[in-house]
């Protein structure tokens, strides 16, 4: 498959693709570049603005066209289309605000700003952490105080009252859901996050919309033009012969692929709830509608944008109409578009699937190939609990060093949990090395997580298990999953430390590696499973919302209350935080060379500042018992060319060269050399 062969080198990295770039140039029909100059043409040039928007569009174009004649091209229609897209993008960058504007060359002229400031974000609901977006507004102190500059929130479109997946079921996108605010909120929002230096990310729900979304009424209603937005069958012909190679994503509440909808006699295509109507992207009406809805997006002051559902954009019979060529073509289209009309915007793919297979979401190392900026490490999450549940890190060790590593304008985004469940991606390969049945391996994490497991301290539940293949993944918060919720049952004060201690060993990783660090919201204090979502007959079919807590200021107080164990993980947290801001080895973008450790239950990995006049050394014990750590691990990390004392920043003390122990899960950070101190 030539898109996810042709740039990734045997360690897996993706070089600078010029031989891909030349090979796009040279197919560009001569009649692309006199259709540019027709368009530019009809574009007013007012302004030393739009002379630069016309720039822009020229050092996209070669891409730009290839990739829509590529996707649109059989139709013949490749030129109508370009010549409605580039109106659009015209008209989307004339409404953009001057201060957008002035932020869009600032990050151009910058370049990966995304991947060099020291970002840290946070995940949210806004109604489950502020009621309101005034109401985050408001609470930005407290995520500063915290360290956090980045916030996702999570969909905060209209979405019908009922069927709405938490968001991602969005009837209009250009409604606030009202009960969350306005448009207008959104934007004093945005700009007040800029002016507090803080970034703005929230979801591009492209891949379906909601039933009620007009375009499905009016499909619903019998309008042809509207029907063909989405995938719609007379019989179960073709949805039959789809159902033979597509997966299930939400097998026990949305078996099956396909929804008959009785009032207009046809099957409709719905891969994730039934009430989720996916886009019918081979129509370019629907490209282009949703073109439109990223840059207004845009336009209300988003940073970056969170692509969900990404593997999913494109189907094909007879495949799994997962990552297909075509999903990635048209990301690059969107992200070409961006680069247009809102050239300070990042993308993160939300592809949850093998590591090899995320990674190619990143494009092709060179722009013109660019998909998303940045992509959440599924990976790297799915090791971390794995580590935890075995006590063994030597699968996150091999994970780690072969994560396929990111270009210097690339970024993972790791995270510890997110308001979704675990899903159990492994690469099978490695699972085999540890002498671990794939599918037995599976089965026992699942029974650690939710507590079945002999011993296990974990207060996790089952999500969608699929007695056709056994499949199952994991809800609960980090807390809950870390046995806080456990010790707290039992009154064990010894047991709620060592839980601490497991989640600061999560997070440890987190904040020490390349990338960008995400902190789902609640983690900061700890906060268990809340069971509520039991009692709500919309809610109570998916488990997920065990792991989506509310958060009080009452709750949020407990970080000043100085012996709750809430106060402690946050300033675990923080101090965290303010460490990776500190040293430049810690904030560094690229993954860590990791070193590979004879204990089965110690991690190492090494982070050197780009000067290479620092270098942190990474160490973590996934055991309940105390591990020595092994000598030559200083040795190999370059201490014996350093200057003054290796120490731990987490504790503050010395560490020893030889001789040194970890406590159960502890998290060691230690600065071997640094020119400055
Ligand atoms: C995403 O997740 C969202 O994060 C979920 O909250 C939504 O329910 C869903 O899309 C539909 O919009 O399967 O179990 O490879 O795994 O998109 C969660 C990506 C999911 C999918 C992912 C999806």
């Amino acid at each position: 498959n030539q898109y996810h062969s042709d740039g990734s080198c045997e360690t897996g990295c993706f070089p600078v693709g010029s031989v891909w770039d030349q090979l796009m140039t040279n197919s560009l029909p001569r009649r692309a570049d006199a259709l540019l100059q027709e368009l530019v043409a009809q574009l007013p040039i007012t302004n030393t603005e739009t002379t630069q928007f016309i720039l822009r569009l020229g050092a996209t174009w070669p891409s730009l066209y290839r990739s829509v004649d590529q996707l649109y091209g059989a139709r013949n229609n490749t030129e109508r289309i370009l010549q409605e897209l580039v109106t659009l993008l015209y008209t989307k960058w004339s409404a953009r605000d001057a201060a957008l504007r002035s932020l869009d060359s600032e990050r151009v002229s910058q370049g990966a700003w995304y991947a060099t400031s020291s970002l840290v974000a946070m995940q949210l609901y806004v109604d489950r952490f502020a009621g309101t977006i005034t109401g985050v507004q408001d609470r930005l102190p407290y995520v500063e105080e915290l360290g956090v500059n980045a916030l996702h929130l999570m969909p905060i479109m209209q979405t019908p009252q009922e069927h709405n997946d938490g968001g991602y079921a969005v009837s209009d996108y250009a409604t606030v859901a009202p009960e969350l605010g306005t448009v207008d909120d959104l934007r004093a929002l945005a700009t007040e996050m800029h002016n507090r230096g803080m970034v703005l990310v929230i979801d591009y729900v492209l891949n379906h919309t909601s039933d009620e979304h007009h375009w499905a009424r009016q499909a619903l209603s019998g309008d042809q033009e509207y029907q063909d937005y989405y995938h719609m069958f007379q019989d179960r012909t073709i949805p039959d012969r789809y159902e033979a190679s597509l997966p299930e994503v939400f097998p026990e509440t949305a078996p099956g692929n396909f929804t008959w909808r009785e009032e207009i006699q046809r099957w409709v295509m719905t891969v994730f709830h039934s009430y989720q109507w996916d886009l019918n992207y081979t129509n370019p009406r629907v490209f282009l509608e949703m073109v439109a809805i990223l840059l207004d997006l845009a336009n209300n002051g988003v940073d970056i944008v969170r692509l969900d559902a990404v593997p999913y954009l494109w189907k094909r019979l007879g495949t799994e109409s997962r990552n297909l060529p075509e999903a990635h073509l048209l990301v690059q289209v969107f992200n070409q578009c961006a680069r247009i009309a809102a050239p300070g915007i990042a993308f993160i793919a939300e592809a949850i699937v093998e590591p090899q297979e995320i990674a190619a979401y990143f494009g092709r190392g060179s722009a013109a190939g660019r998909e998303c900026e940045l992509a959440y490490n599924a990976s790297l999450m799915v090791l971390l609990w794995d580590a935890l549940a075995t006590g063994k890190s030597s699968l996150l060790e091999r994970g780690l060093a072969e994560l396929p590593r990111t270009t210097e304008d690339t970024g993972w985004l790791n995270y510890v949990r997110c308001h979704d469940d675990i899903g159990l991606g492994y690469d099978e390969t490695h699972l085999w090395e540890q002498g671990w049945n794939p599918t037995s391996h599976r089965a026992f994490i699942v029974q650690y997580y939710t507590g079945e497991f002999q011993n296990s301290v974990a207060r996790g539940a089952r999500f969608m298990y699929n007695p056709r293949n056994g499949d199952a993944r994991i809800s609960g918060t980090t807390a809950s999953l870390a046995g806080i919720e456990q010790a707290l049952e039992s009154g064990d004060t010894s047991a709620l430390s060592v839980a601490i201690d497991r989640i600061s060993a999560l997070y440890g990783v987190i904040f020490s590696l390349g990338g960008i660090p995400i902190v789902y919201s609640g983690d900061e204090l700890g906060v268990i499973n809340d069971y509520s979502y039991q009692n709500a007959e919309s809610l109570r079919h998916d488990n997920r919302w065990m792991h989506r807590p509310w958060l009080s200021d009452d709750l949020r107080e407990q970080r000043h209350q100085k012996d709750s164990y809430g106060a402690v993980i946050f300033n675990r947290i923080a101090r965290m935080i303010e460490l990776r801001r500190t040293y430049p080895a810690l904030y560094d973008v690229r993954m860590p060379e990791v070193l590979p450790t004879e204990n089965p239950h110690l991690l190492a990995y090494l982070r050197r500042s780009g000067g290479g006049t620092e270098a942190v050394l990474v160490l973590v014990n996934f055991s309940m018992q105390p591990v020595p750590v092994e000598s030559t691990l200083l040795k190999r990390a370059g201490l014996s060319g350093g200057t003054g004392e290796p120490k731990d920043i987490l504790t503050g003390q010395p560490f020893l060269p030889v001789g040194e122990m970890l406590s159960p899960y502890q998290c060691a950070w230690v600065v071997l050399y640094s020119a400055h101190r």
